[in-house]
């Protein structure tokens, strides 16, 4: 058995079934993710980016000049070119992502778009530390960007973790700029997490057909549908599928036993405060330095220097 089929027949096996949100993402899933940033009720994108816009020179500001900027992720969002067209002499820029192809493809589009800035792309899971190539021009500072809010998939001990790898890939003097969606009226989050179009149903649905394609998985996607709650004591959105009947099904030569109404947990999104954020961040040797957010508190990106 694959390594990759042992960790998805693991987490099948809890008593909650549970499947990595990594496994969103194959090109249906990304394009669907895509879309998700669209609609009208998934404010996450907007206000990220109206904070961008509107505080993208005070964020210049404090990273400075010739600083290297390390984005976690591949770097294919509007939110990176926003920012890169606004810092000053960089020293280079390295995005860090495990799909290949996906990472080279947007390291040529940002190269073209950019001409005579150092791109360096970096192939690693970043949820573990990683060698940091030698641009030609020495950074004064490496700053970590991690937009979108990724950090909410993470548990809290994991994304503890996440903070201590971007810590050591800051370095001395170094720092972190990530964005971070905040706690709300629940009814802003579940609108956000159950659009009246369906795409995030859609999207979550789109998991079991990436398995059946990828993994050798046999899920009936009529038979499973989507759920989103909002958990407000725990401040984070419950995504999962719950089967609409007592099924099998199986994943390479393991099969499961699934029950009516249960469920098959697919993904956490958590929602800080800016108290229960800054918390985590010191526990992890950071300091926030600055917090912007949109004018209704939606969303916020936060630039936290490295203690
Ligand atoms: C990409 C993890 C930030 O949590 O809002 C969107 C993924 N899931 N709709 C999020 C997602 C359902 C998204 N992140």
């Amino acid at each position: 058995m694959s390594k990759e089929i042992a960790a998805l027949v693991e987490g099948l096996s809890r008593p909650q079934k549970t499947i990595s949100p990594k496994y969103f993402y194959d090109e249906k899933g990304s394009q669907l993710f895509d879309k998700i940033t669209e609609l009208p009720e998934y404010y996450l994108t907007d206000a990220e980016l109206e904070i961008m816009r509107s505080c993208v020179d005070e964020m210049a500001a404090l990273i400075g000049k010739q600083a290297s900027l390390i984005e976690f992720g591949s770097g294919s969002s509007l939110k990176t070119r926003i920012l890169l067209e606004h810092l000053e002499e960089l020293a280079a820029y390295v995005p860090v992502d495990i799909s290949e192809e996906h990472l080279l493809a947007s390291a040529r589009k940002i190269r073209s778009e950019f001409p005579g800035l150092d791109v360096r792309p970096v192939v690693a899971d970043f949820t573990h530390s990683f060698d940091l190539p030698t641009p030609t021009i020495m950074p004064v500072k490496n700053v970590v960007y991690f937009p979108g809010s990724t950090i909410g998939n993470f548990e809290h001990d994991a994304a503890m973790e996440l903070l201590r790898v971007m810590h050591t890939e800051a370095g001395e003097g170094g720092a972190l700029l990530i964005g971070v969606d905040l706690q709300k009226d629940p009814e802003i989050i579940d609108a956000a997490y159950n659009d009246s179009a369906g795409v995030t149903a859609a999207f979550n649905l789109n998991m079991l057909r990436h398995l059946n394609n990828e993994f050798d998985a046999s899920f009936d996607l009529d038979a499973f549908e989507h759920r989103a709650e909002y958990d407000e004591d725990e401040g984070r959105v419950v995504v999962e599928l719950v089967s609409q009947e007592d099924q099998t099904f199986e994943i390479g030569d393991t099969e499961f036993d699934i029950a009516d109404g249960e469920t098959i947990l697919t993904e956490y999104s958590h929602k800080y405060t800016l108290a229960s954020f800054a918390e985590m961040a010191e526990a992890a040797s950071f300091e926030v330095a600055q917090v912007w957010t949109d004018p209704d508190e939606l969303f916020s990106v936060q630039y936290c220097v490295r203690k």
